[in-house]
């Protein structure tokens, strides 16, 4: 078995407005390991598969018409031992992300200090371990994720 993996994608607003060295930091900063990277064109169909569960939502119109107004940036990220409560890294990821609706996340999350509406809230994280490698096997089709040593896990845990 392999680490957990998070599936985190910059949303068409963060590319924009030229947040995505910021947002790709706040992970690598923490200690997180990047795996994958990839700057895309979002398909109406892979759009709609990754938001399939959300398909009966009023907004998911909306929401569809969102992801494909621009590029996007996708990333896949690794925990490298770093956890917060003893959680892994989808969940340390969407503590970092913060609260879907940016007016209740927190100062200190990419949300709560970037954004200011959930119709624009910048970011994507997986919400499970499953979820995380069903979006990294849809977004990086084929591509799977780099496999490579990083030496900076003794520097973060004991
Ligand atoms: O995982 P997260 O992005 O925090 O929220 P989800 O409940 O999965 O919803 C995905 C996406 O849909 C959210 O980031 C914005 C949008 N959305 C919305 O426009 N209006 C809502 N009431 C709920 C979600
Ligand atoms: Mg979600």
């Amino acid at each position: 078995v392999r680490s957990e993996i998070t599936y985190v994608m910059i949303k068409p607003d963060g590319v924009q407005r030229g947040l995505v060295g910021e947002i790709i930091s706040r992970f690598e900063k923490k200690g997180f390991k990047l795996v994958q990277l990839k700057m895309m064109k979002v398909t109406k169909e892979v759009a709609e598969e990754h938001y399939k569960d959300l398909k009966d939502k009023p907004f998911f119109p909306d929401l569809i018409g969102y992801i494909l107004s621009g590029p996007v940036v996708g990333m896949v990220w690794e925990g490298q031992g770093v956890v917060w409560e003893g959680q892994g890294v989808v969940k340390a990821a969407r503590k970092i992300i913060g609260a879907t609706n940016p007016l209740e996340a927190e100062p200190g999350t990419i949300r709560g200090d970037l954004a200011v509406q959930t119709g624009r809230n910048v970011v994507h994280g997986s919400d499970s371990p499953e979820n995380g490698e069903r979006e990294t096997a849809l977004w990086f089709s084929g591509h799977g994720i780099v496999e490579w040593e990083a030496h900076m896990k003794p520097w973060l845990v004991e």
